[in-house]
Protein backbone atom coordinates (compact mmCIF):
# COMPACT_ATOMS: atom_id res chain seq x y z
CA UNK A 1 0.00 0.00 0.00
CA UNK A 2 1.10 3.27 -0.82
CA UNK A 3 3.19 2.56 -3.82
CA UNK A 4 1.85 5.55 -6.89
CA UNK A 5 2.23 5.38 -10.50
CA UNK A 6 4.81 7.97 -11.62
CA UNK A 7 3.77 10.32 -8.85
CA UNK A 8 0.09 9.52 -9.39
CA UNK A 9 -1.77 8.39 -5.85
CA UNK A 10 -3.27 4.70 -6.10
CA UNK A 11 -5.10 5.20 -3.20
CA UNK A 12 -8.53 4.74 -4.74
CA UNK A 13 -7.33 1.28 -6.20
CA UNK A 14 -6.16 0.54 -2.90
CA UNK A 15 -8.87 1.34 -0.77
CA UNK A 16 -11.43 -1.10 -4.02
CA UNK A 17 -8.65 -3.91 -3.75
CA UNK A 18 -8.67 -4.22 0.45
CA UNK A 19 -12.59 -3.56 -0.11
CA UNK A 20 -12.87 -6.39 -2.37
CA UNK A 21 -10.32 -9.00 -0.35
CA UNK A 22 -12.58 -8.30 2.97
CA UNK A 23 -15.86 -9.27 0.68
CA UNK A 24 -14.22 -12.49 -0.60
CA UNK A 25 -13.34 -13.56 3.60
CA UNK A 26 -17.49 -13.50 4.16
CA UNK A 27 -18.08 -14.61 1.22
CA UNK A 28 -15.64 -17.44 1.76
CA UNK A 29 -15.92 -17.75 5.18
CA UNK A 30 -12.22 -17.68 5.56
CA UNK A 31 -11.42 -17.76 9.04
CA UNK A 32 -7.42 -16.34 8.66
CA UNK A 33 -6.07 -13.36 6.57
CA UNK A 34 -2.36 -13.80 5.72
CA UNK A 35 -0.53 -11.02 4.82
CA UNK A 36 3.24 -12.16 4.05
CA UNK A 37 4.57 -8.67 3.31
CA UNK A 38 5.66 -5.99 2.13
CA UNK A 39 2.25 -4.29 3.57
CA UNK A 40 3.81 -0.64 2.23
CA UNK A 41 5.52 0.69 0.02
CA UNK A 42 7.97 2.49 2.34
CA UNK A 43 9.08 2.64 5.68
CA UNK A 44 7.95 5.80 6.09
CA UNK A 45 4.54 5.29 4.73
CA UNK A 46 1.94 8.54 4.02
CA UNK A 47 -0.73 8.98 6.51
CA UNK A 48 -3.08 8.13 3.61
CA UNK A 49 -1.97 4.75 3.43
CA UNK A 50 -1.82 3.89 6.89
CA UNK A 51 -5.58 5.03 7.21
CA UNK A 52 -6.20 2.69 4.50
CA UNK A 53 -3.86 -0.49 5.71
CA UNK A 54 -5.48 -0.12 9.55
CA UNK A 55 -8.91 0.71 8.25
CA UNK A 56 -8.86 -2.67 6.62
CA UNK A 57 -7.66 -4.91 9.72
CA UNK A 58 -9.86 -3.22 12.05
CA UNK A 59 -12.81 -4.35 9.10
CA UNK A 60 -11.20 -7.60 9.46
CA UNK A 61 -11.69 -8.19 12.80
CA UNK A 62 -14.90 -6.47 12.50
CA UNK A 63 -16.25 -9.52 10.75
CA UNK A 64 -14.78 -11.69 13.42
CA UNK A 65 -11.24 -12.81 10.62
CA UNK A 66 -8.16 -12.96 12.58
CA UNK A 67 -4.95 -11.81 10.95
CA UNK A 68 -1.52 -13.05 10.11
CA UNK A 69 1.27 -10.39 9.15
CA UNK A 70 4.89 -10.62 8.78
CA UNK A 71 6.79 -7.53 7.93
CA UNK A 72 8.59 -7.12 4.04
CA UNK A 73 11.83 -5.73 2.98
CA UNK A 74 10.11 -2.62 2.41
CA UNK A 75 8.36 -2.09 5.81
CA UNK A 76 9.25 -0.34 8.74
CA UNK A 77 9.77 -3.73 10.89
CA UNK A 78 10.30 -1.54 14.25
CA UNK A 79 7.51 0.73 13.47
CA UNK A 80 5.62 -1.90 12.48
CA UNK A 81 6.43 -3.68 16.03
CA UNK A 82 5.60 -0.50 17.63
CA UNK A 83 1.77 -0.58 17.22
CA UNK A 84 1.97 -4.79 16.71
CA UNK A 85 0.60 -4.93 20.58
CA UNK A 86 -2.26 -2.46 19.75
CA UNK A 87 -3.32 -4.94 16.61
CA UNK A 88 -3.09 -7.75 18.82
CA UNK A 89 -6.60 -7.11 20.86
CA UNK A 90 -7.97 -6.58 17.62
CA UNK A 91 -7.34 -10.31 16.59
CA UNK A 92 -4.38 -9.04 13.89
CA UNK A 93 -1.23 -10.04 14.69
CA UNK A 94 1.82 -8.43 13.30
CA UNK A 95 5.35 -10.47 13.48
CA UNK A 96 7.74 -7.43 12.33
CA UNK A 97 10.76 -8.83 14.02
CA UNK A 98 12.26 -12.38 14.04
CA UNK A 99 11.33 -13.78 17.70
CA UNK A 100 11.83 -16.92 19.53
CA UNK A 101 9.04 -19.37 18.83
CA UNK A 102 7.80 -18.44 22.81
CA UNK A 103 8.31 -14.68 22.04
CA UNK A 104 5.99 -14.80 19.09
CA UNK A 105 7.56 -16.71 16.42
CA UNK A 106 4.71 -19.58 16.83
CA UNK A 107 1.19 -18.41 16.63
CA UNK A 108 -1.91 -20.56 17.41
CA UNK A 109 -5.40 -19.57 16.29
CA UNK A 110 -8.17 -20.85 16.94
CA UNK A 111 -11.67 -20.84 15.00
CA UNK A 112 -14.45 -22.47 15.50
CA UNK A 113 -13.62 -26.84 16.03
CA UNK A 114 -10.66 -26.16 14.41
CA UNK A 115 -7.05 -24.85 14.90
CA UNK A 116 -3.86 -24.03 13.29
CA UNK A 117 -0.01 -23.33 14.28
CA UNK A 118 1.30 -20.45 12.36
CA UNK A 119 5.76 -20.20 12.37
CA UNK A 120 6.19 -16.36 11.44
CA UNK A 121 9.66 -14.84 9.89
CA UNK A 122 9.40 -11.49 8.66
CA UNK A 123 11.99 -10.73 5.99
CA UNK A 124 15.78 -10.69 7.60
CA UNK A 125 18.30 -9.35 5.84
CA UNK A 126 21.75 -10.57 5.61
CA UNK A 127 23.16 -8.27 7.37
CA UNK A 128 20.31 -9.54 10.15
CA UNK A 129 20.14 -12.77 9.82
CA UNK A 130 23.12 -13.07 12.31
CA UNK A 131 21.43 -11.26 14.61
CA UNK A 132 18.33 -13.25 14.60
CA UNK A 133 19.96 -16.77 14.72
CA UNK A 134 21.48 -15.13 18.20
CA UNK A 135 17.79 -15.36 19.17
CA UNK A 136 17.07 -18.50 19.01
CA UNK A 137 20.23 -19.87 20.63
CA UNK A 138 19.99 -23.37 19.21
CA UNK A 139 23.57 -24.90 18.71
CA UNK A 140 23.05 -25.83 15.17
CA UNK A 141 23.69 -22.29 14.20
CA UNK A 142 27.35 -22.19 15.66
CA UNK A 143 28.23 -24.57 12.36
CA UNK A 144 26.35 -22.82 9.59
CA UNK A 145 27.72 -19.39 8.04
CA UNK A 146 25.61 -19.05 4.58
CA UNK A 147 22.09 -17.12 4.38
CA UNK A 148 20.44 -20.23 3.01
CA UNK A 149 21.65 -22.45 5.88
CA UNK A 150 20.45 -19.70 9.06
CA UNK A 151 17.27 -19.31 6.78
CA UNK A 152 16.81 -22.80 7.45
CA UNK A 153 17.71 -23.55 10.90
CA UNK A 154 15.23 -20.53 11.61
CA UNK A 155 12.51 -21.86 10.04
CA UNK A 156 13.07 -25.58 11.54
CA UNK A 157 13.59 -24.41 14.95
CA UNK A 158 10.01 -22.06 14.46
CA UNK A 159 8.26 -25.20 13.08
CA UNK A 160 9.33 -27.79 15.35
CA UNK A 161 7.81 -25.82 18.26
CA UNK A 162 4.33 -25.80 16.57
CA UNK A 163 2.31 -28.22 18.46
CA UNK A 164 2.52 -31.62 16.63
CA UNK A 165 -1.44 -31.97 17.18
CA UNK A 166 -2.74 -29.17 14.80
CA UNK A 167 -1.54 -28.02 11.18
CA UNK A 168 1.69 -25.75 10.74
CA UNK A 169 1.12 -22.67 8.46
CA UNK A 170 4.90 -20.93 7.33
CA UNK A 171 4.67 -17.52 6.82
CA UNK A 172 7.79 -15.39 5.36
CA UNK A 173 8.37 -12.84 3.57
CA UNK A 174 11.63 -13.42 1.18
CA UNK A 175 13.21 -15.01 -1.83
CA UNK A 176 12.49 -18.44 -1.87
CA UNK A 177 14.14 -20.84 -4.88
CA UNK A 178 12.94 -24.03 -6.01
CA UNK A 179 15.30 -27.23 -6.18
CA UNK A 180 17.49 -26.07 -9.26
CA UNK A 181 20.07 -22.78 -9.60
CA UNK A 182 21.34 -22.57 -13.18
CA UNK A 183 24.48 -21.74 -14.82
CA UNK A 184 27.90 -20.46 -13.20
CA UNK A 185 27.78 -16.77 -14.15
CA UNK A 186 28.09 -14.27 -11.13
CA UNK A 187 24.41 -13.25 -10.82
CA UNK A 188 23.66 -16.29 -10.15
CA UNK A 189 26.31 -16.84 -7.29
CA UNK A 190 25.48 -13.67 -5.99
CA UNK A 191 21.37 -14.65 -5.81
CA UNK A 192 22.25 -18.14 -4.40
CA UNK A 193 23.64 -16.40 -1.65
CA UNK A 194 20.60 -14.69 -0.58
CA UNK A 195 17.70 -17.01 -0.99
CA UNK A 196 15.84 -20.03 1.27
CA UNK A 197 15.83 -23.29 -0.54
CA UNK A 198 12.52 -24.64 -0.72
CA UNK A 199 13.97 -27.47 0.85
CA UNK A 200 14.03 -25.86 3.60
CA UNK A 201 10.04 -26.30 4.39
CA UNK A 202 9.39 -29.84 5.30
CA UNK A 203 6.53 -31.88 3.90
CA UNK A 204 4.93 -31.94 7.03
CA UNK A 205 3.66 -28.38 6.99
CA UNK A 206 0.61 -27.58 5.79
CA UNK A 207 0.71 -24.69 3.71
CA UNK A 208 3.65 -21.98 3.05
CA UNK A 209 2.32 -18.12 2.60
CA UNK A 210 5.04 -16.45 1.19
CA UNK A 211 5.56 -12.94 0.01
CA UNK A 212 7.93 -10.80 -1.69
CA UNK A 213 7.34 -11.63 -5.71
CA UNK A 214 4.80 -9.94 -7.32
CA UNK A 215 3.56 -12.61 -9.46
CA UNK A 216 1.26 -15.60 -8.27
CA UNK A 217 3.22 -18.69 -8.36
CA UNK A 218 3.92 -22.04 -7.05
CA UNK A 219 7.20 -23.02 -5.97
CA UNK A 220 8.50 -26.83 -6.30
CA UNK A 221 8.59 -28.90 -2.77
CA UNK A 222 7.70 -30.88 -0.10
CA UNK A 223 5.10 -28.34 1.25
CA UNK A 224 2.40 -26.66 -0.73
CA UNK A 225 4.66 -22.78 -1.09
CA UNK A 226 3.26 -20.35 -2.85
CA UNK A 227 3.35 -16.52 -3.65
CA UNK A 228 -0.09 -15.24 -3.85
CA UNK A 229 1.80 -12.25 -6.14
CA UNK A 230 0.72 -8.65 -5.44
CA UNK A 231 -3.08 -7.84 -5.36
CA UNK A 232 -2.13 -4.77 -7.98
CA UNK A 233 -0.63 -4.74 -11.31
CA UNK A 234 2.41 -2.68 -9.84
CA UNK A 235 4.71 -2.34 -12.68
CA UNK A 236 4.77 -2.43 -16.45
CA UNK A 237 6.36 -5.70 -16.65
CA UNK A 238 3.62 -7.36 -14.70
CA UNK A 239 1.27 -6.72 -17.40
CA UNK A 240 0.70 -10.02 -18.17
CA UNK A 241 -0.64 -11.34 -14.99
CA UNK A 242 -3.77 -11.71 -13.30
CA UNK A 243 -4.05 -10.47 -10.08
CA UNK A 244 -5.57 -13.13 -7.12
CA UNK A 245 -6.20 -14.08 -3.97
CA UNK A 246 -5.01 -17.37 -3.35
CA UNK A 247 -7.63 -19.25 -0.82
CA UNK A 248 -6.28 -22.29 1.39
CA UNK A 249 -8.19 -24.91 2.84
CA UNK A 250 -6.57 -27.03 4.98
CA UNK A 251 -8.10 -30.11 6.24
CA UNK A 252 -7.02 -31.17 10.28
CA UNK A 253 -5.32 -34.25 8.57
CA UNK A 254 -4.07 -34.31 4.33
CA UNK A 255 -3.27 -32.14 2.03
CA UNK A 256 -4.41 -28.10 1.64
CA UNK A 257 -6.39 -27.23 -0.95
CA UNK A 258 -5.48 -24.52 -2.97
CA UNK A 259 -6.83 -21.89 -5.61
CA UNK A 260 -6.43 -18.91 -7.00
CA UNK A 261 -9.41 -16.09 -6.71
CA UNK A 262 -9.24 -13.60 -9.65
CA UNK A 263 -9.24 -9.80 -7.96
CA UNK A 264 -11.42 -7.07 -10.23
CA UNK A 265 -10.58 -4.04 -8.90
CA UNK A 266 -7.41 -2.06 -9.82
CA UNK A 267 -7.01 -0.45 -13.19
CA UNK A 268 -4.90 -2.47 -15.46
CA UNK A 269 -1.06 -1.79 -17.31
CA UNK A 270 -1.07 -1.44 -20.70
CA UNK A 271 1.81 -0.69 -23.13
CA UNK A 272 0.78 1.08 -26.47
CA UNK A 273 3.53 0.70 -29.16
CA UNK A 274 3.61 2.30 -32.90
CA UNK A 275 4.38 5.56 -34.65
CA UNK A 276 2.93 8.80 -33.37
CA UNK A 277 0.30 8.30 -35.95
CA UNK A 278 -0.38 5.19 -34.96
CA UNK A 279 -0.59 5.60 -30.99
CA UNK A 280 -2.99 8.24 -31.83
CA UNK A 281 -5.30 6.90 -33.54
CA UNK A 282 -5.63 3.56 -31.30
CA UNK A 283 -8.38 3.31 -29.05
CA UNK A 284 -8.08 2.35 -25.53
CA UNK A 285 -11.35 0.26 -23.98
CA UNK A 286 -11.41 0.51 -20.27
CA UNK A 287 -9.43 3.07 -17.98
CA UNK A 288 -5.64 1.73 -17.86
CA UNK A 289 -2.89 3.48 -16.94
CA UNK A 290 -0.71 3.73 -20.46
CA UNK A 291 2.98 3.75 -21.11
CA UNK A 292 3.48 4.98 -24.97
CA UNK A 293 6.45 3.47 -26.80
CA UNK A 294 6.77 5.60 -29.63
CA UNK A 295 8.67 4.21 -33.05
CA UNK A 296 9.99 6.44 -36.26
CA UNK A 297 10.09 9.69 -36.60
CA UNK A 298 9.48 12.14 -33.41
CA UNK A 299 9.42 16.01 -32.52
CA UNK A 300 9.63 17.60 -29.37
CA UNK A 301 6.09 17.74 -28.50
CA UNK A 302 5.35 14.16 -28.84
CA UNK A 303 4.68 13.45 -25.13
CA UNK A 304 2.46 16.17 -25.11
CA UNK A 305 0.33 15.15 -27.93
CA UNK A 306 -0.07 11.90 -26.27
CA UNK A 307 -1.16 13.39 -22.95
CA UNK A 308 -3.11 15.95 -24.47
CA UNK A 309 -5.29 13.02 -26.72
CA UNK A 310 -5.21 10.34 -23.71
CA UNK A 311 -5.07 12.33 -20.63
CA UNK A 312 -3.89 11.97 -16.92
CA UNK A 313 -3.80 8.07 -17.70
CA UNK A 314 -0.75 8.34 -19.97
CA UNK A 315 1.92 8.42 -17.16
CA UNK A 316 4.85 7.38 -19.49
CA UNK A 317 5.90 8.44 -22.83
CA UNK A 318 9.31 7.21 -24.08
CA UNK A 319 11.07 7.40 -27.40
CA UNK A 320 11.95 3.87 -28.50
CA UNK A 321 15.62 2.66 -27.98
CA UNK A 322 16.84 5.54 -26.73
CA UNK A 323 17.63 6.40 -22.66
CA UNK A 324 16.50 10.05 -22.17
CA UNK A 325 19.23 10.71 -19.52
CA UNK A 326 16.80 14.02 -18.21
CA UNK A 327 14.04 11.17 -17.30
CA UNK A 328 16.12 11.51 -14.11
CA UNK A 329 16.02 14.76 -13.41
CA UNK A 330 13.41 16.78 -11.83
CA UNK A 331 10.02 14.71 -10.39
CA UNK A 332 11.92 11.57 -10.06
CA UNK A 333 13.53 12.74 -6.22
CA UNK A 334 10.32 11.57 -4.84
CA UNK A 335 10.01 8.28 -6.46
CA UNK A 336 10.97 5.39 -5.18
CA UNK A 337 14.79 3.99 -6.22
CA UNK A 338 13.44 0.25 -6.76
CA UNK A 339 10.73 2.00 -9.01
CA UNK A 340 13.35 4.01 -11.23
CA UNK A 341 16.02 1.31 -11.32
CA UNK A 342 13.39 -1.10 -13.12
CA UNK A 343 12.34 1.81 -15.37
CA UNK A 344 16.41 2.24 -16.45
CA UNK A 345 16.72 -1.69 -16.61
CA UNK A 346 13.70 -2.00 -18.95
CA UNK A 347 15.31 0.65 -21.09
CA UNK A 348 18.41 -0.86 -21.31
CA UNK A 349 16.83 -4.37 -22.27
CA UNK A 350 18.30 -5.62 -18.55
CA UNK A 351 14.49 -5.94 -17.22
CA UNK A 352 14.53 -9.23 -15.28
CA UNK A 353 13.03 -9.86 -11.44
CA UNK A 354 16.47 -11.73 -10.28
CA UNK A 355 18.27 -7.93 -11.48
CA UNK A 356 15.60 -6.06 -10.11
CA UNK A 357 15.78 -8.24 -6.24
CA UNK A 358 20.06 -7.98 -6.73
CA UNK A 359 19.35 -4.12 -6.67
CA UNK A 360 16.67 -4.19 -3.72
CA UNK A 361 19.47 -6.14 -1.63
CA UNK A 362 22.40 -4.17 -2.62
CA UNK A 363 19.93 -0.81 -2.01
CA UNK A 364 19.24 -2.41 1.16
CA UNK A 365 23.08 -2.76 2.26
CA UNK A 366 23.93 0.52 1.12
CA UNK A 367 20.89 2.40 2.60
CA UNK A 368 22.09 1.27 5.98
CA UNK A 369 25.25 1.23 6.29
CA UNK A 370 27.40 1.80 9.13
CA UNK A 371 23.94 1.93 11.62
CA UNK A 372 23.05 -1.27 12.98
CA UNK A 373 21.01 0.35 15.37
CA UNK A 374 18.29 1.63 13.02
CA UNK A 375 18.67 -0.24 9.70
CA UNK A 376 14.52 0.08 9.59
CA UNK A 377 14.04 3.56 10.21
CA UNK A 378 17.03 5.05 7.83
CA UNK A 379 14.82 4.74 4.92
CA UNK A 380 13.28 7.14 3.71
CA UNK A 381 13.34 7.41 -0.20
CA UNK A 382 12.92 11.24 -0.55
CA UNK A 383 15.92 11.44 1.13
CA UNK A 384 17.91 9.45 -1.01
CA UNK A 385 20.05 11.56 -3.20
CA UNK A 386 20.27 9.65 -7.27
MN1 LIG B 1 9.64 -7.55 -0.68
Amino acid sequence: MGKSMRGLSRADEHRAVLGEIVDLTEEHTVDVVVIAGDIFESSAPSPEAEAIVYGTLLDLSQRGVAVVAVAGNHDNARRLDAISPVFAITGAHIAALPRPPTEGGVLRIDAGTSSAAFALLPFVSQRGIVRADHLMSDAAFEHVQSYADRMSNLIRVLVESCPADIPTVVVHHGFVTGGTVGGGERLAHLMNAYHVPALAFAPSIAYVALGHLHRAQKIPGAAPIYYPGSPLMLDFGDTDDEKSVTLVDIPDAGPAKVRQIALASGRPLRTVRGTIDQILSTTVEGDPWLRFIVEGARSADLAKDVRAHFGERAVEVRVETQYREDQLSRTDRARNPHELFAEYAETQGLADPLVEELFSELYDLAATAGDPASEADRYAPSEIRP
